[in-house]
């Protein structure tokens, strides 16, 4: 298997906090180079494992040509990363492959996952509907994020996407910056929200 990269994140090396009572076990899903590996690095308080391989001329024909010139790795079977969000409160974060062939992969990491973020490319909306469509499946909870590229001159309102991606009004959907930690870490609190208001919902109606 590939190279388990790479640069230490800042805050690396951050042991687990006696006072961390709950584990979440979240997954980063999306189309391919929508930035999923991005998102889990900058947010990961321990050195992320990621599992990347170049992509080589070997690839042609097989592998998706980047839209983004800057990437010539992919991932080949996920990333992990952790994050603390309060004292209580840590998620555990694995970032799925994006490329088809690896798709199959999924279904297991959706094992045991209370929340997911589908992570979109404006540039290339129609990536994101498998990954919807199988969180459906699998009834997993979701909020979308929108990862801005450089190369995305076609402004599209949050509105547009929305009814591009036939999303149902309840499903949160939110811009990001998969760099930035803390535009990430606005993603993973949004999806902690939203299991919040759902699990509320679920004790009303009982
Ligand atoms: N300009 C810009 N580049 C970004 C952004 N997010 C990620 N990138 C770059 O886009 C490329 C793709 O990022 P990855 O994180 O590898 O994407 P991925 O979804 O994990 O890709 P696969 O695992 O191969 O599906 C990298 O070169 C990132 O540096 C962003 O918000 N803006
Ligand atoms: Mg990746």
């Amino acid at each position: 298997m590939g190279s388990a990269t790479s640069e230490l994140p800042p805050a690396s090396r951050t042991p687990l906090r006696d006072t961390a009572e709950s584990g979440l076990k979240i997954v980063v899903v999306g189309g391919f180079g929508v930035g999923k590996t991005t998102l889990v690095r900058s947010v990961s308080e321990i050195r992320p494992l990621n599992t990347e391989e170049v992509m080589t001329e070997a690839g042609e024909g097989v592998d998706r040509i980047p839209v983004s010139s800057a990437k010539n790795t992919t991932t080949v079977a996920f990333d992990f990363g952790r994050i603390s969000l309060n004292e209580r409160l840590v998620l555990y974060l694995f970032g799925a492959p994006g490329q088809k062939r690896f798709w199959f992969l999924w279904d297991r990491l959706f094992s045991g996952t209370l929340g997911a973020v589908v992570l979109v490319d404006t540039r290339r909306m129609e990536d994101s509907w498998y990954a919807i469509d199988r969180l459906e499946h699998h009834k997993t909870p979701f909020v979308v994020a929108v990862n801005r590229f450089d190369g995305d001159h076609a402004y599209h309102s949050l509105e547009e996407i929305r009814t591009a991606l036939a999303l149902p009004a309840h499903v949160p959907l939110i811009d990001c910056d998969a760099r930035v930690r803390s535009s990430g870490k606005d993603v993973l609190i949004a999806l902690v929200d939203h299991l919040h208001h759902l699990a509320r919902e679920r004790e009303l109606t009982a």
